[in-house]
């Protein structure tokens, strides 16, 4: 690698020539990336060999799957609020990635992901392992690009950090030949900092807040919704200054999960079609509905046309093209959730709701008769998937990172996880991505080593990328594995229990052995499906100095309530 000194106007810059690969390690590292995930193949070697000169500097995360290496990234991110790095080859190491950028997408994480392609005298001739990613990923990345000369490689990485970061976080790729990356350049890096059309946080409207704060002043009945821009915001302690000053009771969606203690007094749990009761219910009663960093997603709003008909709406929210998408605001505060609520808090006078916050309990006491109390502390034999979820609330004293795939046992853990500290849930909430969980896991354990990391996963997700049990071995991130085992894809059973008059098409599984299969990866592993049992395998589990896998056989045929059924109103929520 040469040293050139160029002058540019007064200054020197130092520039050292090396080969784009080089340049695309090089620029990672200006980023302050110290781990990146992913998989080698042939349109993405020249960086592989790169990455082999800097492995002090750069840690590589092989996974086992492209679609691991993703999962793992956001895992990473969404305990950091850094955003996490991939790389993969051309063709179907690109198009693995595909699942992971729409889960990202949708839920707001920021990840770079670096493809390699194909020399670009060979673009468009179907060369080997040649796809378009740049089609196929442009509805699920928030930006990409494709760069073919070695020059292009550090500015290209700069916008991808920045947009990745800035304003909504969401996914980028950029996919970069083959020649480009053998190529060289004079290698400098500036970050970027913004370029014109992009406005990713728009400025605060000191009008609307006035007016927001007027209308909230005047509720009888004002209640907060909030979501995950809160934590993307790291808005957590405005939150709570919002909430305690007005004295308005508030509920997170599954993604805003842990931005607040479960314990704080104003908490009234979780919407959506598997939240909690209250917040379900007195959605439709409110008079002010204040929501925050959050996107009235359909499985939280039920029915549009019966939704808070009766209140005014607020929306804080970063994103212009979330406003009025699914629910007409009567106020809409467009700015980053942190700045918004400090300056809403401000103008806002200090009350309480004492007789309105009291409703949320009242409802909260016929769901803990007729579904908490049954699920937590069940008298029949057979173990549940909640009194599991308990107990790993007990050991880990509400401080653990609960990581869950999808289905009942992702909604059970949401609804009975209880949490300390913000960034502790970490899920696949928008797209419902059978299989995150386990990829996730590890990414979050190596994003927050310290932190006690628990992966709560049914038989079904497990088996679709249990492969990465090979990369928890390899790297013995000691995540702390729970199938909870109920022989069938229970959310879907449960459907068709509920739905489809129990015809139970294609959702029984006949399942390996688990524990054999984890022991044969490495990682110490035992069953129990004993209540007797259950604590002394869930300690063994915690206390196991690394990974552990522990099956839990749980009842069969157990449903999850309460539900808002597709197509119903929130405030038509079933108990049982
Ligand atoms: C990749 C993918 N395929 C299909 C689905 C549809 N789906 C949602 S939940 C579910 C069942 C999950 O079963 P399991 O992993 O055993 O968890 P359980 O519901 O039993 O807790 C299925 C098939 C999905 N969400 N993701």
């Amino acid at each position: 690698m040469d040293t050139l000194t160029k002058t540019v106007g007064e200054k020197q810059i130092e520039k050292q020539s090396m080969a784009g690969s080089e340049a695309v390690i090089r620029s990672l590292l200006a980023e302050g990336v110290e781990t990146v995930f992913g998989y080698p193949g042939g349109a993405i070697m020249p960086v592989y060999d790169s990455l082999w000169h800097f492995q002090e500097e750069l840690k590589h995360i092989l996974t086992r799957h492209e679609q691991g290496a993703i999962h793992a990234a956001q895992g990473m991110a969404r305990v950091t609020n850094k955003p996490g790095v991939v790389f993969a080859t051309s063709g179907p190491g690109a198009t693995n990635l595909i699942t992971g950028l729409a889960d990202a997408k949708i839920d707001s994480t920021p990840l770079v992901c670096i493809t390699g392609q194909v020399a670009s005298p060979l673009l468009g001739t179907d060369a080997f392992q040649e796809t378009d990613i740049i089609s196929i990923s442009m509805p699920v990345t928030k930006w990409n690009t494709q760069v073919t000369k070695a020059e292009d490689i550090p500015s290209a990485i700069a916008k991808a950090f920045y947009i990745a970061t800035s304003g909504r976080p969401g996914p980028v790729l950029i996919d970069i030949t083959k020649d480009a990356q053998f190529a060289s350049l004079d290698f400098s890096y500036k970050k970027c900092n913004g370029f014109r059309s992009y406005v990713p946080k728009p400025a605060l409207d000191h009008d609307e807040v006035e007016k927001a704060a007027r209308l909230i002043d005047s509720a009888k009945k004002p209640f907060i919704l909030f979501g995950q821009g809160i934590i993307l915001s790291e808005a957590e302690n405005e939150l709570k200054a919002f909430v305690e000053k007005t004295g308005i009771p508030a509920a997170w969606t599954v993604l805003g999960l842990s931005a607040m203690p479960t314990d704080h007094p104003l908490n009234v749990g979780m919407l959506g079609m598997h939240g909690n009761y209250a917040p379900n219910k007195l959605t439709n009663e409110c008079d002010v509905l204040i929501a925050v960093g959050m996107r009235f997603d359909d499985r939280v709003t039920g029915d549009l046309s019966r939704y808070a008909k009766q209140a005014k709406v607020v929306h804080l929210e970063i994103d212009p093209a979330e406003i009025d998408k699914n629910v007409k605001t009567d106020i809409a505060i467009l700015g980053d959730a942190k700045e918004s609520l400090q300056l809403l808090t401000s103008l806002c006078s200090e009350n309480n709701h004492d007789d309105w916050v009291q409703k949320f309990h009242d409802l909260k006491a016929i769901e803990y008769d007729q579904v908490i109390q049954k699920e937590l502390n069940p008298d029949k034999p057979g173990l549940t998937m909640g009194e599991v979820i308990r107990r790993v609330n007990g050991l880990t004293d509400s401080e653990a990172v609960v990581v869950t795939d999808v289905g009942q046992h992702q909604m059970v853990a949401c609804r009975y996880a209880t949490f300390k500290q913000t960034k502790s849930n970490v899920t696949s909430g928008g797209l419902g991505t059978m299989g995150f969980c386990l990829p996730a896991a590890l990414g979050a354990k190596l994003g927050a080593p310290e932190r006690a990391v628990v992966a709560v996963i049914g038989d079904g997700g497990f088996q679709m990328t249990l492969q990465e049990l090979g990369t928890i071995f390899q790297t013995n991130a000691a995540v702390k594995i729970i199938i909870l085992n109920n022989n069938f894809l229970g959310m879907v059973r449960q459907w068709q229990q509920l739905f489809f008059d129990k015809r139970y098409s294609s959702t029984e599984l006949v399942n390996p052995d688990f524990v054999t299969i984890s022991k044969g990866f490495g990682i110490e592993a035992s069953s129990v499906s004993e209540r007797q049992y259950l604590d002394a395998a869930l300690k063994t589990m915690m206390d196991h100095d690394g990974p552990y896998l522990l099956e839990v056989m749980v009842e069969k045929e157990d449903n999850v309530f309460p539900m808002v059924p597709t197509g119903a109103s929130v405030e038509d929520v079933r108990l049982s």
